[in-house]
């Protein structure tokens, strides 16, 4: 009888582990297909994928390959621009990319903008992220939306708090973007530093009002740093590589990605 009841919870047991399995798969399968729109980890050994390219391709210890690229802000406002153009992700978004600062890199306030998303137009949605070289955090806000949970660079309000990056290692930046639809706050806004969840909303206002419609076209990676008094001096070098974009969260970052931290759970993290 004893035996019975053990063989009764072993099956139960394994039709749970089942369900379980499904439902895993069902939740790390994506919608659809994303599709890689543009890559560049500069083994052109030039910038010729870029609109706008004020960095300099170099073999100073790239992420892989032979060559990364090297963004001087001593050389004024910088900005490697990439415009996707028709092609641009009219639904979601999601962009890899590998950022290498050096120990002497002591641009003060607004060190720089490691990446800005532009509708193309002068007027438009736009979306920037920085890191703060005063205190190694990185905040950032979109224009016009009034999305402001990411605006504040005075609040010292930091979405990287584990220590700082001028550490002359590769880190990895992911951000994934879904655009609100209607005029609703119903976007999604996700922010991986090294792997980590650092910044979830599920209520993001990417766009609004007059560009309830627009989309990102353009891409910086990185915009420029910082100005007027706050000037880079000389050593203020940021180092890019193997930069990826494309119109959704690929399927080999998806199951890892979506499910780990508060991912499914439509909390935020760092966020309102
Ligand atoms: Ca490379």
């Amino acid at each position: 009888m004893k035996g019975v009841t053990n063989m009764s919870r072993l099956k139960i047991c394994t039709a749970r582990i089942l369900e379980l399995t499904i439902l895993f798969m069902l939740i790390a399968t994506p919608s659809h297909a994303a599709t890689r729109l543009f890559q560049d980890g500069f083994e052109s050994g030039n910038t010729n994928n870029w609109g706008t390219a004020t960095g300099t391709v170099t073999t100073s210890n790239p992420k892989t390959g032979s060559y990364c690229v090297a963004i001087d802000y001593t050389q004024g406002t910088q900005a490697m621009i990439k415009s996707l153009g028709a092609s641009a992700p009219t639904d979601e978004f999601y962009v890899k990319f590998w950022v290498r600062i050096g120990n002497n890199y002591h641009a003060p306030y607004l060190g720089f903008k490691w990446m800005r998303l532009k509708h193309g137009q002068t007027d438009g949605i736009q979306t920037e992220f920085y890191l703060n070289s005063e205190s190694w955090s990185s905040s950032g806000h979109s224009y016009q939306t009034g999305q402001s949970s990411l605006d504040s660079p005075n609040t010292r309000w930091s979405w990287y708090s584990d220590g700082h990056w001028n550490d002359e290692a590769w880190h990895k930046i992911e951000v994934f973007g879904k655009y609100n639809t209607n005029s609703c706050a119903n976007g999604i806004c996700r922010i991986w530093f090294d792997d980590v969840l650092r910044f979830e909303k599920t209520s993001y206002t990417w766009r609004t009002g007059t560009w309830a419609n627009d989309i990102f076209r353009l891409f910086y990676i990185p915009s420029n740093g910082g100005d007027g008094t706050h000037k880079a001096q000389s050593g203020d070098i940021v180092y890019y590589d193997d930069i990826e974009i494309w119109d959704g969260m690929p399927t080999a970052e998806e199951p890892t990605k979506s499910i780990s931290g508060c991912g499914l759970s439509g909390c935020s993290i760092g966020g309102d």
